[in-house]
């Protein structure tokens, strides 16, 4: 696969995997809409058999996608969580892994409810690099997982500590890095191993296509990888992929813009007199803010408020907000509400929430591209009307 390395990521995701389709000219390649490819004898085949194992137009979308992560593999599943239980099954049973105590609820869930009978797993708070090098020396994982930032609190971690940590005693470094999008950040070029995006949230950013993607350098791996999605099935339609290779166009756009306006919000809302807390890593307030500037080229559009009250005030907050969409997911044009503790955060036990500060009046907020004016005015009506 060709790395593109000379190119910048706002030329990348219009040009690498989307050149013209070479038979007819067209400047949008075609959706091959095919599951299966014709044979001209048992076994001899232009390169595809059948749309589980690969698909032109999938394949295109993990040129770009890899390009954009400057690894070499890509593999692009029907969901994150796909990616994600992919990657878990890559490692033997009675591995050990060492897991981020802040985590999207999916993949709590699925370490703790399914994978937790073929692993060992244990959690730690990533952003303390003291704590996770104690881990690594008396626990010895086989794989480190970690969000940075978090969802939902936003933490950020030291990524380029840690893999060079874990890579003293031989552990595997995954880093899911939906909030940034391959835009604002590059785990593996931080010594990360695997990288892993639920392509649903920016990278589509549509909010029309559920999807997931893996990138990384080693080929070994991916073999394992492309062996297991082959064999167990969760690959991803053509026509998701179309419209993928279609939204991630305007990432380049759409990242800066979410950016700039989730500060202009995060600003605002740090002042406001309804308003006990704002957690946005662009923020000098936030406790990782040095280090954000240091790994991250932007800090995003996701931000955290908690609301002064109780759980009745911030709900009343989320059915009055109407601009704000009140709906799980995130990264999609479109701002984006939700209540973490009872919605994409439920599947973690209440002490675990509680510990990590998923309280009632805790929100999570996707600030979407709109014009920020409106924005600001929507936010403030429902705050008033607390
Ligand atoms: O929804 P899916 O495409 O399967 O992706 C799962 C996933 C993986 N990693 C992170 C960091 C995520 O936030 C998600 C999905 N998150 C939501 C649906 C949410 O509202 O937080």
């Amino acid at each position: 696969m060709t790395n593109h390395t000379d190119l910048h990521k706002g030329t990348k995701v219009i040009h690498v995997g989307n050149e013209p389709d070479e038979k007819t000219g067209a400047v949008i390649p075609p959706i091959y809409q095919t599951s299966t490819f014709v044979q001209s004898s048992p076994g001899e085949h232009k390169g595809y058999e059948y749309t589980r194992s690969h698909n032109p137009t999938r394949t295109r979308l993990e040129e770009c996608l890899a390009s954009l992560e400057n690894a070499e593999h890509c593999l692009v599943t029907s969901s994150g969580m796909a990616a994600i239980s992919l990657i878990f099954q890559t490692f033997p049973q009675g591995s050990k892994i060492l897991c981020g105590d802040d985590v999207y609820g999916g993949t709590y869930r699925i370490l703790n409810t399914i994978y937790n009978e073929r692993f060992e797993i244990k959690h730690v708070n990533t952003t303390d690099i003291e704590a996770v090098k104690e881990e690594l020396n008396t626990y010895q994982p086989d794989l480190v997982w970690l969000e940075s930032p978090t969802n939902p609190m936003l933490q950020i971690s030291d990524i380029k500590a840690i893999c060079e940590a874990s890579h003293t005693v031989k552990a595997k470094v995954v880093v899911d890095n939906t909030f940034m999008s391959p835009y604002f950040q590059n785990p593996l070029d931080l010594g990360a191993d695997m990288v892993v995006h639920s392509l649903t949230k920016y990278i589509n950013g549509h909010s029309d296509v559920v999807g997931g993607s893996i990138m990384l350098n080693d080929s070994e791996h991916y073999d394992k990888l492309w062996y297991l999605q082959n064999s167990i099935g969760p690959s991803q339609s053509p026509f998701d992929s179309w419209l993928v290779l279609r939204g991630i166009k305007t990432l380049a756009l759409r990242m800066q813009a979410h950016a700039s306006n989730a500060i202009e919000i995060a600003q605002f809302l740090e002042t406001h007199p309804k308003v006990e807390k704002v957690i946005y890593p662009g923020l000098e307030s936030h406790p990782q803010h040095e280090l954000a500037k240091k790994q991250m080229s932007g800090f995003g559009g996701m931000l955290s408020i908690c609301i002064k009250g109780d759980l009745q005030a911030a709900k009343k907050f989320l059915e009055e907000v109407k601009l704000f969409v009140l709906a799980e997911s995130l990264g999609g044009v479109e701002s984006l509400i939700e209540h973490p503790a009872i919605m994409t955060h439920a599947s973690v036990p209440i002490e675990e929430r509680n510990k990590l500060g998923i309280t009632d009046n805790f929100v999570r907020i996707s600030v979407g591209v709109e014009d920020v004016a409106d924005l600001k005015a929507d936010l403030s009506r429902a705050l008033d009307l607390i």
